[in-house]
């Protein structure tokens, strides 16, 4: 009842979130983005690429989490890699064990988090990594009719089988925000801007969401389109799939200079807006700042200019376990730490405690 009359409250402040794309979206699934735009009115969920596998200093201990020890929860949205699934590896491009993802993601879901996936796939027409831009006719080379078509469909398959794989004790498919192709408005991915053309960018989301879903049967998704820096609306959209293909409005953007803030600023203001206009969430999707020696960023750069914007979640990118100076993180003992605990302090922010509370599945 009181979920009920909070929506209808919204509905009437002129809340507009339509249904997500997939009408044979599981229920926890439909849930999952449902209550995902209600949140947004409440706050901004704080997330951390590869919190749970690993931190500074460690692999593969259940429990521990950077962010926990330096603040005392966990992140609300945890982010996680699927690079080099698509070959069939046990080991992630990051050295994770999928086997270690799989378990981290169905325990995160059962703790009530959100669970975001990226995918920095190899290169399907040279066999490089996915920063390979030596060739502009990849993207053409796997969609139907193309040289490595039916290489890129073994790879959907093994993408297809491990979403359908992230399943809990009842059996209960794990809802899982799935973000491939990003930071497409650079060029240093082989599916990225000056790499394809606009028409064979949608053309690939388009193939791999009707794919994944109509062929494959995966019903456990959400799809998030993710660009990196743009100047405008137009920019921001040129290569954007469609209403039917996305669910979530979202950018990348990491602080490389003074001009951060009024960037990040405007592009969260321009994302939430549009997601907004089409009834859909935002988010910014990947972040991360130069925490170790500007130790007050969190607060004073990401926060203070994330302020007041609708938005899902901020996620800031991975803490290697080799390299304290570069996690984007906080760990226990970090230089930023007394500022990070502010930052999760502020009513603003969303951790997993908070986040866990809302029943985002039910
Ligand atoms: C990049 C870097 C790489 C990593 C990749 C995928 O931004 O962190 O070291 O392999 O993301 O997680």
């Amino acid at each position: 009842m009181k979920r009920q009359l909070t929506s209808l409250l919204f509905l009437m402040a002129g809340y507009t979130l339509t249904a997500q794309t997939d009408p044979g979206a599981t229920p926890e699934t439909k849930n999952l983005y449902r209550n995902l735009g209600i949140l947004e009115n409440k706050g901004l969920m704080f997330g951390h690429q590869d919190d749970l596998p690993y931190g500074y200093g460690w692999y593969h201990q259940p429990g521990r989490s950077d962010v926990m020890e330096t603040c005392g929860d966990y992140p609300g949205i945890c982010g996680w890699e699927l690079g080099h699934l698509e070959q069939g590896d046990a080991l992630s491009l990051d050295s994770v064990f999928f086997t270690h993802i799989r378990e981290g993601i169905v325990d995160f879901y059962n703790k009530g988090g959100v669970i975001t996936i990226s995918w920095h796939g190899r290169n399907p027409l040279t066999g490089g990594n996915a920063w390979d831009v030596s060739s502009k006719e990849v993207v053409a080379s796997i969609l139907p009719g193309g040289s490595k078509h039916a290489l890129y469909l073994t790879w959907l398959d093994r993408l297809a089988d491990f979403f359908l794989s992230l399943k809990t004790a009842n059996g209960t498919q794990v809802p899982v925000l799935f973000r491939p192709f990003h930071e497409h408005t650079g060029s240093w991915f082989w599916w990225g801007r000056n790499l394809c053309t606009a028409e064979q960018y949608k053309a690939l989301w388009r193939f791999t969401v009707t794919y994944l879903r109509d062929t494959k049967h995966v019903h456990n998704l959400l799809y998030a389109y993710s660009t990196d820096r743009f100047a405008t609306e137009a920019d921001y959209l040129e290569r954007y799939p469609g209403d039917d293909i996305i669910d979530m409005l979202a950018f990348d953007l990491y602080d490389r200079g003074p001009e951060y803030g009024t960037v990040l600023n405007f592009c969260a203001k321009t994302v939430s807006r549009l997601a907004e206009a089409k009834g859909k969430l935002a988010a910014v999707s990947e972040a991360g700042g130069p925490i170790y020696k500007q130790t007050d960023w969190w607060t004073n750069t990401l926060l203070a200019n994330l302020k007041g914007v609708k938005l899902s979640y901020v996620l800031v990118w991975r803490n290697p376990w080799q390299n304290g100076e570069a996690a984007f993180g906080p760990w226990k003992g970090h230089p930023s730490a007394a500022d990070f605990v502010k930052f999760y302090a502020d009513p603003q922010t969303l951790f997993l405690r908070e986040v866990a509370a809302e029943n985002l599945y039910r």
